[in-house]
């Protein structure tokens, strides 16, 4: 079972994560993306999709067109875990560059 980030740790996320926006209650991760086309913005949920299934910790999304918003939040804890913060971290990388 996951384990739910204390406070600091938080903390320290949000200030790392400066592409995501923090939500409460549970607490969450999100981030709006815009890429170029929607073949672009399907490439992308693909490469999170199998990231995903390897971890075992799967995105809340939404897609229309070529924008996907993602919240990330991990049921199992009710709040953050670990999880959301590799997975954010790898979604940055693959985000588009700023349009
Ligand atoms: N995804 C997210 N975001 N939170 C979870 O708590 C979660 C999940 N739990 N994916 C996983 C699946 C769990 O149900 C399975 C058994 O690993």
């Amino acid at each position: 079972m996951p384990e739910k980030l204390n406070p600091a740790r938080v903390a320290a996320a949000n200030q790392e994560l400066t592409n995501w926006t923090l939500g409460q209650t549970p607490q969450s991760l999100s981030r709006s993306l815009e890429f170029v086309d929607f073949k672009q913005a399907f490439a992308f949920m693909t490469r999170v999709a199998l990231l995903a299934e390897e971890l075992g910790h799967h995105p809340e999304w939404f897609n229309v067109y070529k924008r996907v918003d993602i919240t990330l939040s991990t049921h199992d804890c009710d709040g953050l875990s670990e999880l959301d913060l590799r997975m954010a971290r790898s979604i940055d990388q693959w985000a588009p560059p700023a349009r």
